[in-house]
């Protein structure tokens, strides 16, 4: 059975080539700084982007009619894993990502839903072995079903808290079955509306306290998978408890966490906190704490998550030099958290977005090489602390210094200079830089 009948393997064609299914930038063998491109980005498709979003939003119904959609419940699941091989094997992506609901129907009761995952776990299971196509994460979805109303690791009932817990404790099984590199929490209604009827405080203890829980039993069955938490600071929740990337370190670190967990950025969530992705992720990257990325573009008109898929050269070439800087990403990926819009509702339109968001991707990997083959920021940067390398400098840095000290130092260091950050013409360069790869 096949699911996109009319494509064929999208190949590299280089600059060139007006094939629209094909890749310009995006090589998967061509090596930069050391590593092969495929290396460096790890690219995911999300799953419930790609295989379950029908156009529907709430204003209309749904737009896109998939191959899949002929079939119903578990029928419709097992033929959403087909598609799923053929899209990556055709796209030439090597993983993929997914929440439980994504892929299997949920039953009526806990029991009937993990039967059902049983089922479609065991087949992507044999894909995966014949394909050598890989799980970047899985997570569970405790955000979607009406019981998890008022939250899951933070519902403000115990039997609704529990049941959360039983449905992660099958997340994290599938995680291991499947050989899951990361395994991701986006706490999507770990949040709060208004402070009248709520214990913020208890409900982050309770929280951290699955998350412990879920420590000691990925620990138990040998899932070794890297932990990730997902920021966002709002929607669906007003007041999400995992805001930005510093607010979720500090949870962890209170917690006794810190050491069990890595981030998972996404570019839309960063914009919503009214940071860059740049800045979110050089937050995890000086914390120790880069885990993954969730590649995808929100629109600066529109204030919600719109997950577009992203091609805003600039930010994936400083999301790019953030991965470079940090030493890569790791066991992390680029996963395309992203959508096609409700008007690109054929078929062909879930590969040309991918493409765009890969040859943007690749892009950019090559304009941040560039930069750090040429020093391009580094040295701008290293110039602009120089005053720390030697004299009063120095001191400061070495721990030396006191207030006498620099108290001494002023009063006989008058009138003390002063720069440009010269941020104007640096900007340019980087468009230079940009558009000569
Ligand atoms: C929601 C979001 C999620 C997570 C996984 O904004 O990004 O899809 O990536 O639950
Ligand atoms: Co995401």
């Amino acid at each position: 059975m096949t699911y996109f009948a009319n494509i064929g393997k999208i190949q590299f064609e280089g600059k060139g080539s007006n094939n629209p299914l094909a890749f310009k930038h995006y090589d998967p063998n061509q090596v930069v700084l050391g590593k092969t491109m495929e290396e460096h980005l790890r690219f995911a498709v999300a799953y419930w982007h790609t295989f379950n979003a029908n156009g529907a939003d709430p204003f209309g119904n749904a737009t896109m009619v998939r191959g899949w959609d002929k079939f119903d419940g578990l029928d419709r699941a097992k033929a959403r894993v087909e598609a799923n091989f053929e899209f990556l094997d055709k796209l030439n992506v090597p993983f993929f990502a997914f929440h439980d609901v994504d892929i299997a129907p949920e039953g009526s009761t806990l029991a009937e839903s993990n039967k059902n995952l049983d089922v479609i776990v065991a087949m992507m299971k044999d894909h995966m072995k014949q394909s050598g196509k890989k799980l970047l994460w899985n997570t569970v979805n405790m955000f979607s079903n009406p019981r998890f109303v008022h939250g899951a690791g933070t519902a403000v009932n115990a039997e609704v808290y529990a049941y959360a817990g039983a449905q992660l404790k099958k997340g994290l099984e599938v995680g291991k079955e499947l050989g899951a590199e990361n395994y991701v929490f986006w706490g999507g209604r770990e949040g709060y509306e208004t402070l009248l009827n709520t214990d913020m405080g208890f409900e982050l203890d309770n929280l951290a306290r699955l998350y412990h829980m879920a420590i000691a039993y990925a620990k138990e069955i040998g899932f070794d998978a890297q932990f990730l938490i997902e920021p966002k600071p709002k929607e669906p929740t007003k007041h999400q408890y995992d805001f930005d990337s510093a607010t979720t370190i500090a949870f962890l670190q209170k917690y006794g966490l810190k050491d069990h967990f890595k981030l998972n950025l996404e570019a839309n969530h960063a914009t919503l906190a009214g940071h860059t992705f740049e800045h979110e992720i050089r937050t995890a990257a000086i914390n120790g704490m880069l885990g993954s990325l969730d590649a995808n573009q929100g629109d600066l008109l529109l204030g919600w998550d719109t997950d577009e898929f992203p091609t805003d050269l600039y930010s994936t070439t400083l999301t790019m030099y953030e991965v470079l800087k940090a030493g890569g990403i790791g066991r992390g990926g680029v996963n395309f958290d992203a959508k096609v819009r409700r008007g690109s509702f054929e078929v062909e339109d879930l590969f040309l977005a991918h493409i765009a968001g890969m040859d943007s991707f690749a892009w950019g990997l090559k304009a941040a090489a560039k930069l750090i083959e040429e020093k391009i920021l580094d040295g701008i940067v290293e110039n602009r602390y120089r005053s720390f390398k030697e004299g009063i400098g120095a001191d400061i840095v070495s721990g030396k210094a006191t207030l006498a000290s620099l108290e001494q130092y002023t009063l006989q260091n008058n009138p003390i200079k002063v720069e440009s950050g010269r941020q104007e013409r640096i900007k340019l360069m980087l468009s230079e830089v940009i558009f000569s790869v």
